[in-house]
């Protein structure tokens, strides 16, 4: 049993080195204009410092948030994209585990995009390969986070329901999420030259750092007792 949490423990920490060798900025690239046409971001989570990643959403037992400017990038892996609107919706990928909190942070909006909204989508189910799950709201919740530049720049935590590959699409702060059909985004793009970034940030789960703790632990116990 011990050995198996120690295995457990130095797979989590590779995968966790592996996931953090690559810069964290993604350039948005056309065409991501549905959940099907996505862009996968799941490479570029890192834990560099960024200063425009500096609020903490927890989730209560009541459902609510508890939300604080505490800047999150140095422990909680994440993913920036730098994207500019053409008229048409964007699409992002990442994978996420069932329980674990995803903070999705719109910020350095131009004037062009007027306004934006943010969906997310899980791909394990729905009748068009995706299901709706969330979407942000038009009054954000957090006021002015480092980076917002609108007053409605969305701000959306979310306490993800399944363990697989989530979509984030971005659009018009007037798309109805959903009402969404493959062809009802059509109609509700980012504003043509609008410029937004989004951080992806993916808070680490306590029970995944108590396991890492036991097992290095553990290994350092079976070491000290084979040199014994
Ligand atoms: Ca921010
Ligand atoms: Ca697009
Ligand atoms: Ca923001």
């Amino acid at each position: 049993m011990t050995r198996a949490i120690a295995v457990s423990a130095v797979l989590c920490l590779a995968l966790a080195c592996c996931t953090c060798l690559r810069a964290s900025v993604v350039t948005e690239s056309e065409p991501n204009d549905y959940y099907t046409q996505a862009q996968s971001v799941g490479g570029h989570f890192s834990l560099d410092y960024r200063a425009d990643i500096d609020t903490l959403a927890v989730r209560n037992p009541d459902t609510t948030w508890t939300i604080t400017q505490t800047n999150t990038s140095t422990f909680a892996p994440h993913a920036t994209v730098e994207a500019t609107g053409d008229g048409t919706c964007d699409f992002f990928a990442f994978s996420g585990l069932a329980g674990q909190t995803a903070i999705i942070d719109m910020d350095y909006t131009s004037p062009g995009v007027l306004g934006a909204k943010m969906t997310v989508w899980y791909s394990g189910y729905g009748s068009y390969g995706g299901e709706y799950i969330a979407a942000s709201s038009s009054t954000p919740n957090v006021a002015y986070d480092t980076g917002t530049t609108l007053s409605t720049d969305p701000f959306l935590p979310i306490e993800l329901p399944e363990t697989g590959v989530y979509y984030i699409g971005v659009s018009d702060i007037t798309a109805v999420a959903y009402s969404w059909t493959p062809t009802y985004y059509t109609r509700v793009g980012v504003k043509d030259g609008g410029e937004y970034i989004i951080h992806i940030s993916l808070i680490p789960e306590p029970g995944t750092v108590l396991l890492l703790t036991w097992g290095l632990a553990a290994l350092a116990v079976r070491g000290r007792r084979r040199r014994a």
